[in-house]
């Protein structure tokens, strides 16, 4: 029988959590034949909210959960683990800075590195979502210097994915006539979806729609499309971030099709000018649970402008949090 494969989530019984869990419970992630272990982490205070969400999975009777780790630490929860989600984070008070939000959060990712590297498989896979999202994965990968930073990613596949959403409606298409979406940089307002690339049933899309439209609605929609979720539903993306956890992980583990790419936010090697030190949002294919950059894409002084303002940001970022890089 498949030996089942143990999976970190942590924030489980946050909003993200809470999709997340149960969508890997009924087999979305790696299909209908891979039984799983479920390793739930929380803080202390939300051990409670943990032990309902706990509950519900377990009336679930879900086939493929073989057992449910819940914990309220990383060196428990991360044990043995192929896979993480590192979601809880902590969320900005009406009275915090960018900047405390950053030092707080980048605490959390740097205990969180170092559990990963004394206790997880050496093959894991990590998925950094709670935000900053680029820069807590470029302190969790420091902070785990036993694993190959290729363990680690950041999410731009809700950007991908809304970007990929909002094309197609513009086009009249269905999102699967689409292929070659990009989203460079950050996992957030400065990031760029770029059309450069993309291609509707093989022929150029960004022909096919209006540059003003492409600079003026199309990009800063994508940009702040969090901000209007909010706005609308009250509270942030919640399905829609697991539902694209779940795309981010499942393609990186069993592949990338064929003819296409995805966007994730992987160490910067140079590639598109963009130097090392920073997690950077690049189209990437998977093969073999491994990731590689896509070369050589022409980006012409419009994306380069861009891909740089998001570039400068990371940067920023990286220097405010920089006693905490392992
Ligand atoms: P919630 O506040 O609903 O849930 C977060 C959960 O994390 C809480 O239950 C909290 O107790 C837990 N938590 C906090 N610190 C923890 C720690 N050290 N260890 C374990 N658990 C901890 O937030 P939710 O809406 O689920 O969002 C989670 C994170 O995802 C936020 O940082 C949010 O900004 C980020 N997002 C990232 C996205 C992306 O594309 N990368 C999109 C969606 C989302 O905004």
């Amino acid at each position: 029988m498949t030996q089942p494969i143990r999976i970190a989530i942590t924030g489980a019984a946050g909003n993200i959590g809470y999709a997340l869990a149960f969508r890997i419970a009924a087999g979305d992630l790696l299909g209908s034949q891979q039984p799983v272990i479920l390793h739930l982490i929380e803080i202390p205070p939300a051990a409670n909210a943990l032990e309902g969400v706990v509950m519900e999975l377990s009336d679930c009777a879900f086939p493929l959960v073989r057992n449910i780790v819940p914990s309220t630490t990383p060196e428990e929860g991360f044990r043995d683990i192929d896979i993480g989600f590192l979601v809880g984070a902590k969320p900005r008070g009406p009275d915090m800075e960018r900047k405390d939000l950053l030092q707080d959060n980048a605490r959390i990712f740097s205990v969180q590195g170092k559990a990963l590297n004394a206790v997880a498989k050496r093959d894991v896979r990590v998925l950094v979502v709670g935000n900053p999202a680029n820069t807590n994965a470029l302190i969790a990968s420091s902070n785990a210097p036993d694993l190959d930073p290729g363990c680690f990613s950041s999410m731009m596949r809700l950007d991908h994915n809304r970007a990929l959403a909002q094309l197609a409606a513009k086009l009249d298409v269905h999102v699967t006539d689409l292929r070659q979406m990009i989203v460079w940089g950050n996992h957030s307002a400065t990031q760029f979806p770029d059309i450069a690339q993309v291609l509707l049933r093989g022929r150029s899309a960004r022909e096919a729609v209006s540059w003003d439209w492409y600079r003026d609605q199309f990009i800063p929609t994508i940009q702040q499309r969090g901000a209007a979720i909010i706005k609308a539903r009250g509270a942030s993306s919640a399905a829609s971030a697991a539902s694209a956890a779940i795309d981010a992980v499942r393609d990186w583990v069993r592949g990338t099709p064929a003819d296409d790419w995805v966007s994730m936010a992987v160490p910067a090697d140079g590639s598109y000018g963009i130097e090392p030190g920073i997690f950077y949002g690049y189209p990437v294919k998977c093969r073999g649970g491994k990731v590689s950059i896509v070369p050589g894409l022409s980006c012409d002084d419009f994306a380069r402008e861009r891909m740089r303002a998001s570039e400068r940001e990371l940067r920023e970022e990286r220097t405010a949090i920089e006693q905490l890089l392992g």
